[in-house]
């Protein structure tokens, strides 16, 4: 059992209500795309327990070098909220509304500002930071190094001491997010191997739920263990490598243990960790383009339903008697109201300025003379 507040109630059960509020804001951005409101959505449910996990352990000044299924990671970490979730989702060009892509990139791709209005450097070790993501899978690893590797050079460069805004003595973590179908891309082998030669906190975890869209883990990765084909990299005998870490992802107390153990010898010690999140699953499917159930077997469904992680966590608050069943149920259906009222919000200063255009316009043509006004109905 970790030492994260996991014998505090109201800890677990916000951390469950944020599980939720993240599943429901993926069911509902699917609702928005399916219903034409949005162009495209790939979501972060199935994997939000491992985020909340990780988020715990995040502090100000480090560094997030994802991909598109880390709401939940950003949203437990506060770098994110919901009414951003759907202006992102909406593509909002509203920086205010919109401010890790300003409606520049791909939905579910997260990043925080490193500079203020003026183009001056904030204080980067007050807040939490996250690179922004790019839409080449595993394209992020490479970015992921040279943040880890900054960490080590304000550590160990006298020359960078009196630089401030950036590091406390080298004390930041650089976490990295990678799906299972992506470690078989050449950057993440050279960035793990990189990252062992240079000893850098590098913190790698795998969200691996067991598909790369629709092909399955036998086609994508060797003896379909990715960890157990890393054990080289593994730090023995007092050896330059990697710590690694292997849980399930529906296992709240063990994910919890597991992210502070690893984080902490990484941060102190600058040895890189990697984490396999393994039995993850994705409840609707890859992305608002495809449907799991053409490709995957009923078992393969079945077992989804019962080891999604979300249930998994409320069965494990009730086992162990810290709330009971119908506290549980307010949350999830607070969570429900809280996400449509973030929507409707979203929604609403999204098309404001489109209302106005549009109103401009139409006031535009009823002033203006036109020869073939008399015409129109
Ligand atoms: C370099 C590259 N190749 C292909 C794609 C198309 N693509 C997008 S997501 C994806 C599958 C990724 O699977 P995985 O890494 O397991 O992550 P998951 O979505 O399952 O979490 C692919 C092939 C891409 N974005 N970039």
């Amino acid at each position: 059992m970790s030492n994260l507040g996991l014998t505090h109630k109201a800890i677990i059960l916000k951390d469950y209500q944020v599980a939720c509020e993240s599943r429901q804001a993926s069911i509902l951005g699917r609702r928005e795309v399916l219903t034409g409101k949005a162009k495209f959505g790939i979501f972060g449910d199935g994997k939000e327990v491992a985020q909340i996990a990780m988020a715990k352990v995040f502090r100000e000044g480090d560094w997030r070098s994802g991909y598109y299924r880390d709401q939940t990671f950003m949203l437990a970490s506060g770098m994110f909220t919901l009414e951003e979730f759907f202006a992102q989702l909406y593509g909002d060009t509203d920086i205010e509304a919109n401010p890790g892509t300003g409606g520049r990139l791909m939905n579910n791709h997260f990043a925080t500002r490193s500079l203020d209005a003026e183009g001056k450097w904030k204080d980067l070790t007050k807040q939490k930071n996250s690179s922004a993501d790019i839409s080449p899978t595993a394209g992020q690893m490479p970015r992921l190094l040279g943040l880890a590797l900054a960490s080590k050079l304000f550590r160990n460069n006298p020359g960078l001491k009196t630089c401030s805004g950036f590091s406390h003595n080298g004390d930041e973590v650089a976490f990295g997010t990678i799906g299972d179908a992506s470690t078989s891309e050449g950057h993440f082998f050279e960035t793990l191997n990189a990252a062992g030669v240079l000893q850098v906190p590098m913190a790698v975890s795998i969200w691996d739920d067991g598909w790369g869209i629709s092909v399955p883990k036998k086609y994508q990765t060797t003896k379909e263990n990715i960890s157990e084909l890393l054990r080289g990299f593994e730090q023995k005998n007092d050896e330059p490598g990697f710590l690694i870490f292997c849980e399930n992802g529906w296992d709240y107390p063990a994910l919890c243990g597991m992210y502070e153990k690893g984080i902490s010898l990484c941060r102190k010690n600058h040895i890189p960790v990697l984490f396999h999140i393994t039995g993850l699953t994705q409840p609707l499917g890859h992305s608002t383009s495809g449907s799991h159930e053409r490709y995957k077997t009923k078992e393969q469904l079945d077992r989804e339903k019962e080891f999604d992680c979300n249930i998994q966590m409320r069965k494990w608050i009730l086992e162990n008697e810290i709330a009971g069943g119908r506290d549980l149920d307010e949350i999830e259906s607070a969570a429900v109201n809280r996400v449509k009222a973030s929507r409707d919000r979203a929604w609403k200063n999204f098309q404001d300025p489109i209302r106005k255009e549009r109103e401009l316009l139409i006031q535009m043509v009823r002033t203006t003379h036109c020869p073939c006004k008399k015409q129109q109905p």
